[in-house]
């Protein structure tokens, strides 16, 4: 765990006690902060209390006296759609309202470090898509160069639960929206963004307050270089606002539609990853053939992790050998198994609308498992990439509102995971791709996206064994 440092000795109240909470807690006790918690949830209050944490009901009037920070989960809305009471009480006590990512880069740097021959680093991810596979991309090609490395952030460790840091480090740090808009200091060395698509509108008032949370990494952060996505008009215009002009080098653009050859580029086209650099080609790898990272989508979650392990000085022969020992994360793209020539997917989270579409764009004839609680702004995104589209088996609460969203799609009301795995694999023929990317969240029938993908893969295996 990384001790929370600056707070010997003050008080600091935790809101929230799941991941991030927990691993907070201890890192500030381990840092000399008298550490106070609370959880809006009685279950998670009673583990912390049977775990000897001290609890402090911090709803009740003058919680805040004597409390120096609050550190939040990232989980908890701390302005829209409704601040929760706890932070709004915080405020009204002109308490500093922060998260384990400020508190992370605050405290991540130590005296040990000047024995060090290499300075670690971190390099920090976000975007709407693309970002844990991009973070556990680069991880593994780190780990595999044989340079030390450690993963965290929104994949599922809190940040200060990783270890401190060794001799030339990399720390590689999945943030969401949530984190990047509250965190109080962001000073990544590399900061990356995959790409924008709406997504959390609801708890960032729209898709501008959402590109917002996303750009204080960038523009707070103040990163040495930055790699962006530039396949949108927001990634455009974030590159275009942190660069001098188009030869600048601290900013890489990454695309997958766009071959661009001025400046320091990453680019994949027909399969084929480029990296130019000065006007010239300064690297390539055929990605056709890399079973962990099918298509376009995941082409562009390359493009990003090759740009971020070329800036810490890997070489392109390194960085390919690596992709192509990629396991895959559980979940995205996930093969579960072929029967008869048919394949058997988990993206289970592909939770919004621009990720089930680039999914359903990378196989021919797809047997498409779908639905669940639908997120703000509808379903029309989805309506160019239902081509691939041989038949639809609708899960969630309200299939029948979903299936009409479909337009020219035939559609199977299936409701639950059961009926839909057993209707798309008795249709299913040779060559088609049996897909779970559902388009929406989870929360309607299950606890998580990841819930719903073991449930998928636990009936597929019943299936094709
Ligand atoms: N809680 C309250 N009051 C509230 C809401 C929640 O007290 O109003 C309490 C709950 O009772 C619970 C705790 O807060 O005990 C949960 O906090 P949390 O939801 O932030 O969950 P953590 O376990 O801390 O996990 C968080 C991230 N979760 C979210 O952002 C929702 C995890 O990302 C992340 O992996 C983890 O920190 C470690 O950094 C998950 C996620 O779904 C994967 N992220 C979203 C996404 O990817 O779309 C953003």
């Amino acid at each position: 765990m990384i001790p929370v440092l600056g707070y010997e000795g003050r008080c600091v109240a935790v809101l929230g006690l799941g991941r991030t909470g927990l691993a907070a807690a201890k890192a500030l006790d381990a840092g000399g902060a008298n550490v106070v918690v609370w959880d809006d949830g009685q279950t998670a209050r009673d583990a912390a209390h049977d775990a000897g944490y001290d609890l402090r009901d911090l709803t009740k009037a003058g919680a805040f006296e004597g409390v120096d920070a609050l550190l939040i989960s990232p989980g908890i809305p701390h302005i829209y759609p409704n601040p929760n009471p706890v932070i709004a009480a915080a405020w009204e006590a002109g308490v500093p309202v922060d998260n384990d990512i400020g508190f992370f880069f605050r405290s991540f740097a130590t005296e040990d470090w000047d024995r060090f021959d290499v300075q670690p680093r971190v390099i920090a991810v976000t975007g709407s898509n693309g970002k844990s596979t991009t973070s556990a991309l680069l991880h593994h090609i780190l780990v595999e160069n044989g340079r030390p490395s450690q993963l965290a952030g929104n994949i599922g460790r809190g940040s200060l639960d990783i270890e401190p840091a060794h001799d030339g480090e990399v720390v590689v740090l999945e943030l969401s929206s949530y984190q990047t808009e509250l965190a109080r200091s962001m000073t990544p060395d590399v900061a990356v963004l995959t790409n924008i698509s709406p997504d959390h509108l609801d708890r960032h008032a729209g898709l501008g307050g959402y590109v917002a949370a996303k750009r204080r990494l960038f523009a707070e952060g103040g990163p040495d270089r930055a790699v962006i996505g530039v396949d949108e008009p927001e990634g455009r215009y974030l590159a275009n606002q942190l660069a001098e002009g188009p030869e600048d080098d601290r900013v890489i653009r990454i695309s997958v539609t766009t071959k661009i050859t001025r400046g320091w580029t990453v680019f994949a086209r027909k399969g084929f990853l480029s990296e130019y650099r000065k006007g010239r080609q300064v690297g390539s790898i055929d990605l056709r053939d890399i079973a962990g990272l099918p298509g376009a989508h995941n082409h562009q979650n390359a493009c990003a992790a090759y740009a971020a392990a070329r800036v810490v000085g890997l070489g392109p022969k390194g960085i390919e050998a690596a992709m192509r020992s990629y396991p895959g994360l559980p979940h995205r793209s996930e093969v579960i198994g072929v029967r008869d020539d048919v394949t058997f997917i988990n993206d289970s989270k592909a939770t919004n609308v621009d990720a089930a579409a680039k999914a359903l764009q990378a196989f021919k004839r797809v047997r498409w498992i779908c639905g669940g609680l639908q997120k703000e702004g509808g379903l029309d995104g989805l309506v160019p990439h239902l081509g691939s589209v041989a038949k639809a088996y609708v899960i969630g609460r309200e299939p029948e509102d979903f299936a009409r969203q479909l337009p020219g799609v035939e559609a199977a009301i299936c409701g639950d995971m059961a009926t839909a795995v057993a209707a798309a694999s008795a249709d299913a023929e040779p060559g088609d791709v049996v897909l779970l990317a559902p388009a929406c969240a989870s929360f309607d029938q299950y606890d998580s996206f990841a819930a719903r993908g073991a449930d998928f893969t636990a009936l597929v295996r019943e299936v094709i064994t």
